[in-house]
């Protein structure tokens, strides 16, 4: 099977090639609105586990005019300088970075649904009585924490309430911080990149607009200040635009993407990249890919083909399968992880949005029900606005102290 994908010509060989250019258009539309459903994208064709031979035929067919792998980071004239690259990738009217530390999370969380449903609340019950739990327990539903997280929030509070254990409300509020802390803190399992994987693989799945792309480019910010030599697959091949619009972060952070254009074979882009991470020992490697919904099958299947392409290479690859979810989505959520769980074995999780509308709860009910690490939280649409989860920044940020009166 191996001598298969020989056939690729090696990655140091391949003819650094310009991507195309996008008009400001183009590269923006590959920026969608929030909460736009997935489109249906066309399933993919071929034999499930063809990619190595369709890695192969692209490599070979000149023809492809495709993005071939730079031997270096693509130059600096390949996409818009770095002002057009701002207007492309963040919103003109996009907040400035959060403040480092709680006070960013406090920022732009402020306006949760979660923090305003219990704006108020201590001041409108402030005795220990059911009515104060009735209160908590509808607060938390229309938060979207979900009945199984919010039913055993209020039981444990009632219980203690009845035990005498709360001198008034403000203690109260108080336990039900703790609580929600200790619900999060065994899913507060940061990302750790295996120095000995080389590259250590991520691939990012999830829904359509929920942030993949932007994810990518605020990780490929982290790594790089880490010291982490890094390189991207543009695995979301169904619009060229979606393609620029990672090679525009690519090109921002100085990192190498490589990509084979439109409606190249995802699974064949994957496997490229793995190979040329190889090659040149690159410590990271993250993989961008379409969005796709839960529901559609073929697509769902393509994100095994891509796990089962990169295992050829390297067995304990994809090393992280790092789902992205849209703070904003509510319960869906849920049916969503269980999906891309059971197709293509998610082992993290980013939340992001959760500045804006997002209720927040949704990340308790995930952490309930799923216990799969939540690795980071998408604070804003900056580069700098990806934190690592924090319970306690979080729970802070949703419910402060200063609501109990
Ligand atoms: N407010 C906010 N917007 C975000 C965040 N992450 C991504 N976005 C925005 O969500 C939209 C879709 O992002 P994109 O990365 O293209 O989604 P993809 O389709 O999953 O790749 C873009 O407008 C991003 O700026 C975040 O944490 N907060
Ligand atoms: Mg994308």
């Amino acid at each position: 099977m191996l001598s298969f994908f020989r056939r690729k010509k090696a990655p140091d060989t391949a003819t650094p090639a310009k991507p195309p250019q996008f008009s400001a258009e183009e590269l923006t539309s590959a920026v969608p609105p929030p909460e736009v459903q997935a489109p249906e994208y066309p399933t993919p064709s071929g034999d499930l586990d063809d990619a190595a031979a369709a890695a192969a035929t692209a490599a070979d067919d000149a023809t492809a005019g495709t993005v071939a792998l730079p031997a270096e980071p693509a130059d600096a004239g390949a996409v818009p300088a770095a002002a057009d690259s701002d207007a492309v990738l963040i919103p003109a009217n996009a907040a400035p970075a959060a403040a480092a530390g709680k006070s960013g999370w406090r920022d732009r969380l402020r306006n949760s649904a979660f923090a305003r449903s219990f704006g108020g609340l201590f001041s409108r019950n402030p005795r220990l009585d059911d009515d104060l739990l009735d209160e908590i327990e509808t607060a938390l539903l229309t938060a979207d924490v979900g009945v199984p997280a919010t039913t055993a929030l209020v039981e444990d509070l009632r219980k203690r309430m009845k035990a005498r254990e709360f001198a008034d409300a403000r203690a109260l509020l108080a336990a039900l911080r703790a609580d929600l802390v200790a619900l999060l803190q065994p899913v507060a399992r940061p990302l750790l990149i295996d120095g000995d994987a080389k590259p250590f693989v991520i691939l990012t799945v999830g829904v359509n607009g929920v942030g993949k792309t932007t994810t990518i480019g605020k990780l490929a910010k982290r790594f790089k200040e880490q010291g982490h030599s890094l390189m991207l697959a543009a695995g979301d091949t169904f619009r060229a635009a979606a393609v620029a619009q990672l090679q525009v972060w690519g090109e921002r952070n100085g990192v190498t993407v490589v990509a084979q254009g439109q409606n190249a074979d995802a699974a064949s882009v994957a496997f490229d990249a793995l190979q040329a991470g190889k090659a040149r020992g690159t410590s990271v490697l993250i993989a961008d890919t379409a969005g796709r919904l839960h529901t559609q099958a073929g697509l769902m299947n393509e994100l095994g083909k891509i796990r089962r392409v990169l295992g050829k290479l390297d067995p304990a690859a994809p090393h992280e399968v790092l789902m992205v979810i849209d703070g904003t989505t509510g319960q869906n959520a849920l049916s969503q992880l269980r999906q891309f769980h059971a197709t293509a074995g998610v082992t993290g999780l980013v939340v992001t949005k959760l500045d804006g509308t997002a209720k927040g709860g949704v990340v308790f009910a995930l952490a309930r029900e799923f216990g799969i690490p939540i690795r980071f939280a998408g604070i804003g649409e900056r580069p700098e606005d990806l934190r690592v989860f924090d319970p306690e920044a979080f729970v802070d940020a949703l419910l402060p102290e200063a609501l109990g009166g």
